[in-house]
């Protein structure tokens, strides 16, 4: 197909790519997506339930979200979406900045991934420094540190900054690649939806890969309405 030869061709030639993906790339690991009809928890909203102010108003219940989140991402495998992006990665410059917090990217081999929202598997406490990474369940909810205080899932939340490291590194990759794929994200949340404008101002090739029209659409230098699944072997096939 002709359209896909000139993508690879974009692959191949390409110096650096930085894949941005969110939650759609999970979608078809079994792993529901924040908004749509996917984004509801209990009839809870999902959106709502991603703050400081839902935790410390309800940390059990939070608790029970990423609890069963956790143990949904624990049983779930990559796709050939995050396949295709680790494959990429042998041979290809390829960074891959992510909002999602599970894990497939490295699961599937990636290795030079920056999680931007956190990780699923890491806690930290509300009140000392202490922070760690959780296998199993807890006995408790909510968990509590050896300090006292309540234990929280180490992730980003609504009105909290990003990891300020993992941001700034973010940030360098974007202003530096040539191709940026956008996966599987609404890019309605700031402010991973900046990244593609750090990498257009490098005069960078965007491309999205999204089965529905999303916030930056109109921005793109080519649209892929298709699944990550069905659209990224095509990349490295
Ligand atoms: C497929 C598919 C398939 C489906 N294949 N595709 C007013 C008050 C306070 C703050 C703000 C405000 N206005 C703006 C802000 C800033 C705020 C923000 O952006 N809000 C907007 C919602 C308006 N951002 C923040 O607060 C951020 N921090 C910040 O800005 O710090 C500075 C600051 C400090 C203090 C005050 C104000 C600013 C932090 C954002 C943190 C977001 N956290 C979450 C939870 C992470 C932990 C967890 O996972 O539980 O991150 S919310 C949620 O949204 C999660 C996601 O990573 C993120 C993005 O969602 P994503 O990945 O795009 O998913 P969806 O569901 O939206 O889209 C899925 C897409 O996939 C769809 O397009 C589908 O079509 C597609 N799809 N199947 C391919 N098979
Ligand atoms: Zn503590």
């Amino acid at each position: 197909m002709k359209m896909f030869e000139s993508i690879k061709d974009q692959v191949k030639n390409a110096k650096k790519i930085v894949f941005v993906t969110g939650a759609g790339i999970s979608q078809e690991s079994g792993i529901p997506t924040f908004r749509g009809k996917d984004g509801l928890w209990r009839n809870y909203d999902a959106m709502k339930l991603a703050t400081i102010d839902a935790f410390y108003d309800d940390p059990k219940l939070v608790w029970e979200w990423y609890n069963e989140r956790r143990h949904n991402i624990f049983s779930a495998n990559p796709n050939q979406g995050h396949k295709a992006i680790a494959e990429l990665e042998k041979f290809a410059d390829v960074v891959s900045l992510t909002q999602n917090i599970d894990g497939l990217h490295q699961k599937a081999g990636s290795t030079k991934v920056l999680e931007l929202h956190g990780s699923i598997v890491k806690i930290k406490c509300t009140v000392c420094d202490f922070s760690d990474e959780i296998m199993t369940d807890f006995t408790e909810n909510p968990p509590l540190c050896k300090c006292g205080s309540i234990l929280r899932p180490d992730v980003v939340w609504f009105g909290e900054s990003l990891p300020q490291d993992v941001w700034q590194e973010a940030i360098i990759h974007a202003n530096q690649c040539d191709l940026m794929i956008i996966v599987g994200t609404s890019l309605v949340v700031s402010p991973a939806n900046t990244l593609p404008i750090y990498a257009k101002q490098n005069n960078a090739m965007l491309i999205e890969i999204n089965p529905e029209n999303t916030e930056m659409s109109s921005e793109m230098d080519l649209v892929i309405r298709n699944t990550s699944a069905n659209a990224l072997p095509e990349f490295v096939s």
